[in-house]
């Protein structure tokens, strides 16, 4: 087996391979995929990619329903040193083209149903190459990767090579691509892998979409460095998942997985017989979920805590006490301190913003370097934007956001990107769009919104007019008409007032 070469990820994963190769990596719907699979197969789709012009330090868009060769695609990116950005499957061509010409991918990996639309839309791109991952007859990059000879090879990356980019969006204006290096990965992974126990013979229960930090990065790594099996399901159906659970020792979810395990009458403590671990993280677990899955299974849920351009930030300790309402401590290496509005350090039980430095800090917004240097203070410090407050023993907890920001089922909206294009509706003179609490989402969108003379639009007219520019999972769930919006001595629209006053919409 090749020896760990540089700081490549994927190196990493490959040097900590079963003795035995052909132990399960992936078990899935359709099969199994051994590890000695996973070298094989990734070296055939990294020979794909440089078949398609895609050389270290190039970009390769990916939209993709969740797959095992979906996994193998994002491995081959590592191995062949190309920069892999992985998009939510629920974008419209609207909010892709802006990645796309954000990111300037030279390949562009999609489903079936999108290659006709991709290819018109980005047809003047002529740098891009544009393949579906399977099911496109021969031309699909699965079928190419069939006919080449696997390129083996792992491109010698510096630990400060972009291994991915992951678009967040923001407060304000437009999305940002956040790089993250191999040393970033890495380090996080190792920490993680550490931190939370793994031992061998450890399986994990993957259920999340694999386009975002938790799924791709947290609970991908931890698995490949312990070269652990993976059962691997491509959503989260309730039912499916309550069938595995007995053959998984470990689970990673947002609140809303624990909150349908808890509502589904078949899930009891024999279901869990075999769990060592459960996670949480994403959006806060409400402390009820917490108390109710321990009385129901034993199981304190560990609730940990990150973002996009950090992965995981704080845990709950594995050995020590897990706190509801608590995300526990700075990961070892991470140091963390809760601040004031400008960056001065807070003493202990204060609530302020969480600002946090170490080695799983990103390199920086894509091609943005004033947005990067917004978020950072002169210490070196990245402004998380949660508000948080630390006790004297430095456990953390999140009590609040100083972003408008909303979390619904573990996604991220943007009020002001929901907002903006519903102000563009006819008869609609301005908007708010909130988040109020919801038994399944955590969060719900909702929009409130001030109409010409009081016309009365329903949640299903702005539902259509967002349809084809807003993810379905972005646009609100329910509509309010008012005459004025609440706002404060500044004029600014009180959100808070809103939040209150919607409270029980759900
Ligand atoms: C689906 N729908 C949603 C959501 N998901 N609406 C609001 N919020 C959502 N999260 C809507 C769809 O648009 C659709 O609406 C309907 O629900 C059914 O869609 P379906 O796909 O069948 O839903 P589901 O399978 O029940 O999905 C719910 C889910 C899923 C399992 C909670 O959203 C999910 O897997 N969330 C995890 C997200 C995640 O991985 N976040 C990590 C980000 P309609 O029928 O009207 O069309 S990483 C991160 O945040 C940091 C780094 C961290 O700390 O981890
Ligand atoms: P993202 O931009 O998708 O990476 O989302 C990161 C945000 O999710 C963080 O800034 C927090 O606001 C939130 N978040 C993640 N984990 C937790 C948690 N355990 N408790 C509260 N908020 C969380």
């Amino acid at each position: 087996m090749t020896k760990h070469i540089g700081h490549n990820l994927f190196g990493l994963f490959q040097s900590r391979f079963p003795k035995d190769t052909s132990d399960v990596f992936l078990e899935h719907a359709r099969g199994e995929l051994s590890y000695a699979d996973l070298e094989i197969l990734s070296g055939r789709y990294a020979a794909v990619l440089k078949s398609c012009g895609v050389n270290k330090g190039d970009r390769v868009v990916v939209q993709v329903k969740k797959s095992p060769e979906a996994v193998l695609l994002y491995l081959a990116c590592l191995r062949a040193g190309a920069v892999y950005i992985p998009l939510n499957t629920a974008y419209t061509l609207t909010e892709v083209r802006y990645f796309v010409e954000d990111a300037k991918p030279r390949l562009i990996v999609c489903d079936p149903n999108s290659k006709e639309q991709f290819v018109k839309a980005f047809t003047d791109e002529i740098a891009i190459t544009i393949l579906t991952l399977a099911g496109d007859g021969t031309g699909s990059f699965i079928n190419r990767a069939l006919k080449l000879v696997p390129d083996h090879t792992i491109a010698n990356n510096n630990a400060d090579d972009v291994a991915a980019i992951l678009y967040t969006s923001g407060t304000t204006g437009r999305s940002k691509g956040a790089m993250l290096t191999h040393g970033n990965l890495s380090s996080n992974a190792l920490v993680l892998h550490d931190y939370w126990g793994w031992v061998p013979g450890d399986v994990l229960l993957h259920a999340l979409p694999i386009f975002h930090v938790h799924g791709l990065f947290v609970a991908l790594h931890c698995a490949l460095l312990n070269a652990s099996k993976v059962v691997f399901h491509n959503k989260f159906d309730t039912d499916q998942i309550i069938k595995a659970l007995p053959h998984v020792t470990v689970m990673m979810g947002v609140p809303t997985f624990y909150t349908r395990l808890l509502e589904t009458p078949d899930f009891d403590r024999h279901t869990c017989r075999n769990i060592r671990l459960f996670i949480s993280g994403s959006a806060p677990l409400l402390a009820e979920s917490f108390n109710a899955f321990e009385n129901l299974t034993g199981h304190k849920i560990l609730e940990r805590y990150g973002m996009t351009e950090a992965g995981m930030i704080t845990s709950n300790p594995y050995d020590g006490e897990r706190i509801a309402g608590s995300v526990g401590f700075a990961l070892p290496g991470v140091k963390a301190r809760i601040a004031d509005q400008n960056g001065n350090e807070l003493p202990y039980g204060e609530v302020g913003v969480l600002e946090i430095a170490g080695p799983n800090v990103f390199a920086g917004y894509w091609q943005m370097p004033e947005k990067t240097a917004e978020e950072f203070r002169a210490d070196g410090y990245f402004i998380t934007g949660d508000m948080a407050e630390m006790d004297k023993n430095r456990r953390i907890s999140i009590v609040g956001r100083a972003k408008d920001l909303v979390i619904s089922g573990g996604y991220n909206v943007y009020p002001k990107e929901v907002e903006s294009i519903i102000d563009e509706m006819p008869d609609v003179i301005e908007s708010a769009v909130i988040g109020v609490p919801h038994p399944d989402f955590g969060e719900a969108v909702t929009a409130v919104i001030v109409t010409n003379d009081g016309a009365q639009i329903d949640t299903d007219t702005v539902q259509t007019f967002l349809g084809g520019k807003l993810a379905r999972f972005k646009q609100p769930k329910q509509v309010f008409i008012v005459s004025e919006l609440p706002r404060n001595t500044m004029g600014k629209v009180q959100k808070k007032v809103l939040r209150e006053q919607y409270a029980d919409t759900y």
